[in-house]
């Protein structure tokens, strides 16, 4: 069985520019199970049909990459400053130049590559955002932040504004990444911040209530009026720019292709709404965006019009 140092991690993450990393044992993780199922039973997931499917592999890896001894977690910076004017709607900033799956799903891929170099019985599994697998909670283990109170995992070093990725793999380390404690103490700025209320509780987000879930997954072609998107076209970084660990201590990313897609992000409301579908396409083509339907984001758009 393969077997390797901890710190080889941390001399490969300089080599091939990713911003976090650590490595944890791959157990089953039996209360993130607990509560998804409590989660799922409350309908916060509203129609993402796709959380209720494989909890079985969600709880343990070894269904998901039989023989999986360690998940290695990779955090990657994707902070940029964006310039919108008045006139723009608001786009999340993880709409960065290139899409963020095929950015990680590269990096995770040499990562694999080398290691195999290094020893080639090394067998892997890459996930971002790919796999039923609790990414943000397999990224405390590997000790790269912890979740936050509005749910999102969070670094000392960078704040929540991070991709995560993993591989699920046979290797076995000498020791293991230390997990973070908590340190969101008594601050309650995420919670206050959301302005459709969709956190029922501390470290609990009722998708059906937030704006990313509404502006991206929810399909029907009118959702409940209750509900405004406070001028989001495309996800909410709301409870993330309210956070103190990103108001102090995000920084720019060092990877231009996961800095804000300028264009888009400049886009006006009279330009999403003159441009051609083929136009629209193809600036939406290497961001994030290309898997959102055109006419959802139409949809989006006129509910922000007329909300203003
Ligand atoms: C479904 C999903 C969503 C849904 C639901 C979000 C959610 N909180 O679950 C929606 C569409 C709303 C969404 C939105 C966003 N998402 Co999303 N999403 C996911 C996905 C696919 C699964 C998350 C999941 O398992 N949810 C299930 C519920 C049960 O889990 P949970 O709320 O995270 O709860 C966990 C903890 O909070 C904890 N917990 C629960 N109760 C308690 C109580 C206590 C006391 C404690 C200590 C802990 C605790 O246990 C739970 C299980 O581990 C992951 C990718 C992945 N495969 O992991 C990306 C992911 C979480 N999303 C990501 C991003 C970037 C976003 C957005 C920022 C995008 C945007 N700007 O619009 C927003 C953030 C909104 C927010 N405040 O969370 C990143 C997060 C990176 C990070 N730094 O955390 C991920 C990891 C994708 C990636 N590979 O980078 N997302
Ligand atoms: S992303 Fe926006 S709507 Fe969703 S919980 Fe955060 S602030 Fe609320
Ligand atoms: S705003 Fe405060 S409570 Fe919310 S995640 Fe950040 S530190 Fe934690």
């Amino acid at each position: 069985m393969p077997l390797l140092a901890l710190n080889m991690l941390d001399k490969l993450a300089a080599e091939l520019g990713i911003d976090l990393i650590g490595a944890a044992r791959a157990e089953p993780l039996e209360n993130e199970a607990l509560r998804l199922k409590n989660w799922l039973a409350k309908e916060f997931h509203g129609e993402m049909a796709y959380m209720e499917k494989y909890q079985d592999l969600r709880q343990d890896l070894n269904l998901l990459h039989p023989g999986s001894r360690s998940v290695i977690m990779i955090g990657m910076n994707y902070y940029g400053e964006i310039q919108r004017g008045a006139t723009s709607p608001k786009i999340s900033r993880y709409v960065t130049e290139k899409d963020y799956h095929r950015v990680l799903k590269m990096k995770l891929q040499s990562l694999l590559e080398r290691l195999q170099k290094i020893d080639s019985s090394i067998t892997g599994q890459i996930f971002t955002d790919s796999a039923p697998v609790f990414e943000k909670s397999w990224a405390v283990r590997a000790g790269l932040g912890w979740i936050g109170k509005n749910t999102c995992l969070i670094n000392p070093q960078f704040g929540s504004w991070l991709f995560l990725g993993g591989i699920a793999s046979n290797l076995a380390f000498d020791s293991y990444s230390r997990a973070m404690p908590e340190r969101c103490g008594k601050c309650t700025r995420c919670l206050n911040s959301c302005p459709t209320r969709a956190f029922p509780l501390p470290f609990q987000l009722d998708a059906r209530r937030c704006i990313s879930y509404l502006s991206i997954e929810d399909r029907s072609p009118d959702f409940s009026q209750e509900i405004k998107l406070f001028g989001w076209l495309y996800g909410c970084d709301i409870c993330q720019e309210n956070c103190p660990w990103n108001m102090r201590f995000a920084k720019i990313s060092a990877n231009p292709e996961l800095q804000p897609a300028k264009e888009i992000h400049s886009l006006t409301f009279s330009e999403w709404e003159s441009r051609s579908h083929n136009q629209l396409k193809k600036i939406m083509k290497p961001t994030a965006m290309t898997r959102q339907r055109l006419p959802l984001l139409k949809r989006n758009l006129k509910i922000i019009l007329e909300e203003t």
